[in-house]
């Protein structure tokens, strides 16, 4: 017999619905705070990966509910965001309703796969309530000097008119080109707002050694952070006054300087170019601005630079040096300029073997056809030679420090944050341009500044956001001076900033408190930090290092109680076509949940995503998996349908119950999803060869368990139990460790895969003693005397297999 899946799903989400199931409670000692990474409502509706990781959480944050925590598990949505601008820009339409169509798609969608979420707490990142808070929030950066506008790169289509983000631009032959018409794209600089991440550089490297985050995306982030210690050295320029200082971290190789790079963006390249020089390097200046950075520093790519036509003199050997302007060095990475060490630098040998310029090995190595990159004794440089790399950097700086040319430094690969877009659809920023050049921010009572209604969303032409467009809301009078608003909007990473703080502020959908009240500050002291957040490893970086930025600014703020936002982060693994290919619109593989929830119920859509493998996996559909799902949600449904149930426990099942019931427990609690469904099998198993009644309390606590994985068919079966009320809401079982000690079991032992004997002994004897006693067995030492013991293995509670020559 099979139930129908379509009756009680409806039946049980309208149930859950008009009880509010599951509300936020806050009446508990214990907390939990679990959190999804809000999806952005695309217009393609949910695909099957977004149930992955949500019923993960929803499973967590089941059990914890009924173990009596107060439980936050909410859902929002990251709504401003490209697809929307765009639609606008083609369709004249308001991208606002265009983001609302969307989100209800999203949010009936996930209705139907019985998430557990408390919907009284649903954020909208592009709502003017929410963003009045995120404006609030860039108030304080600002205030703290962390917010600042200057001079950056940002890619120009003159094609187009406009301005496009990183993914709206694509490389032909390593040039940039704009995705729609193939458009020339250059870098262009504009003046925009940045926001200073670098100074919490190190804060945000310390934090991580807190976290229970996966080691590959504390690496990710350290890699990203970039901590690199080493020195400014300066090069007096030949005949002149000008200096040029380079960042180096091996000043030990000072020796082995042969010439020096400028980025053709260093604002001395034109200063040292020689007229003869000139058209050369403005020629290259020009071709530099349509390559990407990623492509510099391809080290597979050819090396390319021209010579300025000017020397330094190197502050230690007093040697010549020439000066080159080269793409390779990047001009926002500390200074802009490099020396040049071809002989033990990979990329410099190219340029240099390239271009004929000298080398010099000032390390020890035999094999000269390549630069050395490795450490040996210093060699060919007077008073450094002998001595290892720590020594000598020490030397030659504190040399180079008492005549005022050196100074260490700390780099980091981390760049401060580009917090413009020229966009429309995104947050205003809260401050205003007075004519008089000063910034004012926008009284926090007047806050939200609301982006303004219009049925006019088109380019600029000047790089401007489609706001310059409407001159009305643009020029305004502030104090009785003339004044102008901003015309770029924030990224779409800023509402992702905080938005696990909007979840706990929300008394209602879109309704919060006051950020910086007491309440509040009771609120995040309850709550913080998060206690479990799932999402995809794409976002390793930047959602995750911004939102840990703002967190650590509001916590000096003393706005948040804790120094880190999310304690634990998994990283849920992508669902595959069945062929092993990433799933995509394109390639027509992929499959939409609301077909499978048709299908075979949802129920078994999200039992068949937690159970497909570890949720970090990434695994490929199955539908002969998603079957199996179903059939064994029919095997249960069976079960309980057809069983003799007694009010007095007969022991039979003792053991497997309270096995299970501690194996479910602890595999949920360490996030192995998979494993703990095989355990709720194994209980199933056991309970259809019972052939005895089998004792009700057993029965109703597995229900409960289910009603994690399977919660409306568990809200079924526990009515169909004899109870009321929802499932959801029952207490966890706890196992007696009691029933677990005293169960025994039956050892086979095999002796050259020949079964001689048997044995019983307690569960879970570690395997050495198992070995051991299966040893002393009559028949066994009968068959083992004399021989030689290739090998002896164990497997708890089964086997011992003896192999003898
Ligand atoms: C001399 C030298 C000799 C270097 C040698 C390396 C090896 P990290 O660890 O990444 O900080 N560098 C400095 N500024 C640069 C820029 N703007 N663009 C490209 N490269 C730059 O690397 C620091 C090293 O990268 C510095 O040390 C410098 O080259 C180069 F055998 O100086 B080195």
């Amino acid at each position: 017999m099979e139930f129908s899946h379509k009756a009680i799903e409806k039946k049980w989400q309208k149930f859950w619905e008009e009880n509010n199931t599951y509300k936020t409670t806050s009446n508990k000692e214990k907390k939990a705070y679990i959190l999804d990474m809000f999806p952005y409502p695309s217009g393609a509706g949910l695909h099957v990966g977004h149930p992955k990781g949500y019923t993960a959480t929803d499973v967590f944050a089941r059990m914890r509910r009924m173990q009596q925590y107060d439980v936050l598990h909410p859902i929002g949505w990251d709504a401003f965001g490209l697809p929307a601008e765009q639609y606008a820009l083609k369709t004249g339409n308001d991208p606002r309703e265009f983001t609302n169509k969307n989100i209800i798609t999203f949010k009936n969608q996930l209705k139907k796969l019985g998430l557990s979420y408390d919907y009284n707490k649903e954020v909208n990142t592009s709502n003017p309530n929410y963003y009045k808070i995120t404006q609030w929030i860039f108030q304080q950066l600002y205030k703290k000097g962390l917010a600042e506008i200057r001079e950056a790169n940002v890619n120009w289509c003159e094609g187009l008119g406009t301005v496009l983000a990183n993914e709206e631009v694509s490389l032909e032959n390593g040039k940039m080109v704009s995705e729609v018409g193939g458009f020339e794209v250059i870098k262009k600089p504009m003046k925009q707002w940045v926001l200073k991440i670098t100074e919490y550089a190190d804060r945000l490297l310390e934090g991580l050694d807190e976290l229970d985050w996966p080691s590959s995306v504390k690496e990710i982030q350290k890699n990203w952070i970039g901590r690199s210690e080493g020195a400014i050295i300066s090069f007096d320029v030949k005949n002149s006054d000008e200096k040029i200082a380079v960042f180096t971290t091996r000043a030990d190789t000072i020796y082995g300087v042969s010439y020096i790079v400028l980025a053709p963006e260093n604002n001395l390249v034109l200063k040292l170019t020689t007229k003869e020089n000139r058209e050369k390097i403005e020629e290259y200046i020009e071709i530099t601005k349509t390559k990407v950075d990623v492509e510099r520093q391809d080290d597979s790519k050819e090396k390319t630079g021209v010579f300025t036509g000017s020397y330094v003199i190197n502050p230690i050997s007093k040697e010549e040096i020439p000066v080159w302007v080269a793409d390779y060095v990047l001009n926002d990475y500390a200074t802009g300029a490099v020396m040049a060490v071809p002989a033990h630098d990979e990329r410099d040998w190219k340029f240099a073997t390239k271009y004929n310029l000298s080398l010099k090995y000032v390390l020890e190595t035999q094999d000269k056809t390549k630069a050395f990159v490795g450490e040996s004794p210093i060699v060919n440089s007077d008073f450094l030679n002998g001595l290892n790399r720590k020594q000598a950097i020490k030397l030659v700086i504190e040399k180079l420090e008492n005549e005022n040319k050196a100074e260490r430094k700390v780099n980091y690969k981390l760049r401060d944050w580009l917090f413009s877009r020229q966009r429309f659809y995104g947050e205003p920023f809260p401050v205003i341009f007075l004519e008089d050049g000063q910034i004012a921010l926008i009284d926090e009572k007047d806050l939200p500044l609301e982006l303004p209604k219009t049925d006019y969303i088109k380019p600029s032409g000047t790089g401007e956001s489609p706001l310059a467009n409407l001159t009305d809301w643009v020029n305004i009078t502030y104090k009785n001076q003339k004044a102008k608003r901003e015309t770029n909007t924030m990224p779409q990473w800023a509402g992702s900033c905080w938005y696990y703080l909007a979840y706990i502020l929300a008394t209602g959908p879109n309704e919060f408190m006051d950020i910086k009240s007491k309440e509040a500050m009771e609120l995040f002291k309850k709550w913080l930090p998060v206690d479990l957040y799932v999402g995809g490893q794409e976002h390793a970086v930047l959602h995750l290092l911004y939102a840990r930025f703002w967190h650590q600014v509001l916590f000096d703020l003393g706005v948040v109680p804790t120094k880190e936002p999310f304690q634990k982060l998994v990283n849920q693994g992508m669902i595959l076509a069945d062929n092993g290919e990433k799933m995509s619109k394109s390639k027509g593989n992929v499959i939409n949940p609301d077909d499978i929830i048709e299908s075979h119920g949802a129920d078994t859509l999200r039992l068949y995503e937690v159970f497909m493998g570890p949720i970090e996996a990434s695994l490929p559909w199955s539908y002969k998996g998603l079957d199996g799902a179903r059939k064994w949600l029919d095997r249960v449904y069976r079960m309980i349908d057809n069983l003799d149930l007694t009010n007095e426990n007969n022991h039979n099942l003792d053991y497997v119950y309270n096995d299970v019931v501690k194996k479910v427990t602890q595999m949920i609690e360490s996030c192995k999803f998979n494993t703990a469904v095989s355990q709720l099998m194994v209980f199933v198993n056991a309970v259809y060869k019972e052939k005895a009644p089998v004792y009700k309390e057993y029965i109703l606590n597995f229900i409960k368990m289910l009603s994690a994985y399977a919660p409306h068919l568990a809200e079924e079966l526990w009515v169909k139990t004899g109870n009321s009320g929802s499932v959801c809401l029952q207490t966890w079982p706890t196992y007696d460790e009691s029933k677990l000690l005293l169960s025994t079991v039956i050892i086979a032992v095999q002796i050259n895969g020949k079964l001689r004997a048997t044995f019983e002994i307690n569960k879970g004897t570690e395997k050495d003693e198992l070995i051991a006693l299966a040893k002393q067995l009559d028949n066994v030492k009968e068959q083992i005397r004399g021989k030689e013991i290739v090998k002896e293995i164990a497997v708890i509670d089964k086997i011992v297999n003896i192999v003898i020559k």
